[in-house]
């Protein structure tokens, strides 16, 4: 077995938990002393712990489990707390962020709009927290700080679908509310507003990094798994092992569509085609409501769509504010 390793013939090492570097003076303790779990080793590192929390760690926490409860709680209450209807209906509950005729004040009545408020606030806090903790944890490591500015892509759509968007549009109604398929019939809802989303470009460009990122990680993930029989995957043995797995692996796609990235550079594609998706997002979604009213027919007036030939039939979509 330890001649031939793949990610389902790992060699699991037991001994000492390995506790990482030391941290840098002023720091929290990590937590726990470490230990090993089978299972967790089948699918990556055996060893769990220990774990630094510090204190944007436990207030990301709690944060979090607030806003949790929160929503917890009022689906609970909507369903007048019965815990089997609440078990049973749980994936249609909602907790609705207030009506238009609140605009975008702070003050709303709790069960009203004002509990989703309290909720999206922790549940924002909580983000940002974490975030923090990425950032200051790499930099205790002596890292650079690329995950922190990736989720940070993901946290602008997030902060644009929830609070920069209703805060341009004057409204906490425009947000999203926290549910399972409640959340999925606001996205249809909004993409039907605004006069279809696929004809908003940024939600395209959203989709080809999306897409691109599914098709880069399979290339990636494919490749390196490819030449492990090689060592592929073990990154000092592939400066040592010369015309081995690095190698096959760019010759690989040379040959199959004459270019191939480097062992850095794939590395790069990955992380822009992911920040890409929801950095183009989050710009797509802010346009929408704000300069433009109606996708489909902005499409139209740029040549984005074509016009049809008339019918004498008014589209309701032309009268009124919409195609600004
Ligand atoms: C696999 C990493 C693990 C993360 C997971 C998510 C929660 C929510 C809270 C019940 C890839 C944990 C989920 C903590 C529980 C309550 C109140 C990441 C992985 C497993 N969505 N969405 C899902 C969120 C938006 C859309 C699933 C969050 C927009 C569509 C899950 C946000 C729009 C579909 C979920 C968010 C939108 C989903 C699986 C925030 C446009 C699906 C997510 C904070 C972007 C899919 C039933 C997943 C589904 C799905 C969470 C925002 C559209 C519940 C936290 C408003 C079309 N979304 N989503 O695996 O199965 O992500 O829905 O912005 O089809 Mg969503
Ligand atoms: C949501 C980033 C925020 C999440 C954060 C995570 C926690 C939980 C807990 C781990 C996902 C916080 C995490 C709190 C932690 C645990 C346990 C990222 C999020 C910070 N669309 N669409 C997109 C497609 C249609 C619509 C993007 C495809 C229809 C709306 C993506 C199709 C209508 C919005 C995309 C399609 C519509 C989008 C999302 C096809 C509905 C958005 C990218 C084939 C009828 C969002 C510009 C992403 C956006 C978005 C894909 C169709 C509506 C590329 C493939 C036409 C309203 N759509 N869509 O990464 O940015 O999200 O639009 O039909 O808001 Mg769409």
């Amino acid at each position: 077995m330890a001649t031939y390793q793949n990610i389902f013939t790992q060699v699991q090492l037991r001994g000492e938990p390995e506790m990482g570097v030391a941290l840098p003076p002023g720091g929290e303790e990590r937590i726990g002393p470490g230990g090993f779990l089978h299972l967790a080793g089948l699918i990556g590192q055996a060893q769990i712990g220990p774990i630094y929390l510090g204190w944007t760690g436990i207030f990301a926490l709690i944060f979090g489990f607030t806003a949790f409860e929160i929503i917890g709680l009022n689906m609970l209450a909507s369903v007048n707390w019965n815990p089997i209807q609440f078990v049973r209906l749980l994936p249609w509950l909602s907790l609705e962020p207030p009506g238009p005729e609140y605009g975008f004040s702070p003050f709303v009545p709790l069960a009203k709009g004002g509990w989703w408020i309290i909720a999206g606030f922790c549940l924002t806090t909580s983000v940002v927290l974490w975030w923090i903790r990425t950032y200051t944890r790499a930099r205790a490591l002596g890292m650079g700080t690329h995950v922190a500015w990736a989720f940070l892509s993901a946290i602008w759509l997030f902060l644009v679908l929830g609070f920069i968007r209703p805060f341009f549009m004057g409204s906490w109604a425009e947000s999203v509310p926290f549910g399972i398929f409640p959340h999925l019939d606001w996205t249809a809802a909004f993409s039907i507003r605004y006069g279809n989303l696929f004809y908003n470009p940024f939600h395209c460009f959203s989709i080809a990094f999306l897409y691109g990122s599914t098709l880069l990680f399979a290339m990636h993930g494919a490749t390196i798994l490819a030449v492990g029989r090689y060592g592929g995957e073990r990154e000092i043995e592939q400066i040592t092992d010369r015309g081995t797995a690095s190698e096959r692996a760019a010759l690989f796609w040379r040959w199959t569509m004459g270019f191939n990235a480097t062992m850095e550079s794939i590395h790069r594609w990955a992380w822009w085609f992911a920040v890409l998706t929801t950095l183009t997002g989050g710009i797509g979604i802010l346009l929408t409501g704000t300069v433009v009213d109606n996708w489909y027919l902005w499409a139209q007036q740029h040549g984005y769509a074509p016009h049809y030939p008339a019918t004498g039939v008014i589209d309701p979509a032309t009268l009124g504010s919409a195609g600004k």
